[in-house]
């Protein structure tokens, strides 16, 4: 996120990724959030009429696995559009948010373990670019390489603890 510090816009949905970087992030940048319902499938919707509204501002959508799946056929309008518009995705495989309260609770875990598809086949099929940092430090540059580029890249960063 440290390519991210200021000036750019950064649309979320709703769920553990999001929360976290309300809690912890440090750097001025806008913030939109669906705030009320906190709906899931907001991120991707408001980034493109982020980047449509103001294409002289850089924009990044931030999304989770589940909800990514919400309205991921946006990234059709994305491609269509020609944004340039990184959209990173927190792959923990899992409604991470409702699935840590169930264990919080310890009730069962029940329907927050989907099968998700292949993220990075997915949005090659859409035609959109796509890049899979191996790690934190692989984050920025691709980041940077995203915002540099003339169309959407998904970036997809997996939970080292989520299931293979
Ligand atoms: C439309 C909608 N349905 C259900 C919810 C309830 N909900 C809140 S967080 C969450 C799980 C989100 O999973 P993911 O997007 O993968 O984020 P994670 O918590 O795993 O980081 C759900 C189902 C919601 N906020 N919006
Ligand atoms: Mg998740």
């Amino acid at each position: 996120m440290g390519s991210v510090r200021s000036g750019v816009d950064v649309p979320g949905p709703f769920g553990g990724n999001i929360q976290w970087c309300q809690c912890h992030r440090k750097w001025s940048f806008r913030w939109l959030h669906p705030n009320g319902y906190g709906t899931l499938g907001y991120a991707l919707p408001a980034a493109i009429g982020a980047k449509l509204g103001t294409p002289e501002r850089p924009v990044v959508a931030l999304v989770g696995d589940a909800g990514l799946l919400f309205t991921v056929q946006e990234l059709a309008t994305a491609v269509d559009e020609g944004l340039c518009l990184p959209i990173l995705l927190w792959n923990n495989d899992g409604l991470g948010q409702i699935r840590d309260d169930m264990i919080a609770q310890g009730i069962a875990e029940i329907g927050v373990s989907p099968r998700n598809p292949d993220y990075i086949a997915l949005a090659r099929a859409f035609g959109c670019r796509t890049a899979a940092p191996g790690g934190p430090e692989e984050l920025g540059p691709a980041l940077e390489d995203a915002l540099a580029h003339s169309g959407p890249t998904l970036i997809e960063m997996r939970d080292p603890g989520a299931r293979p």
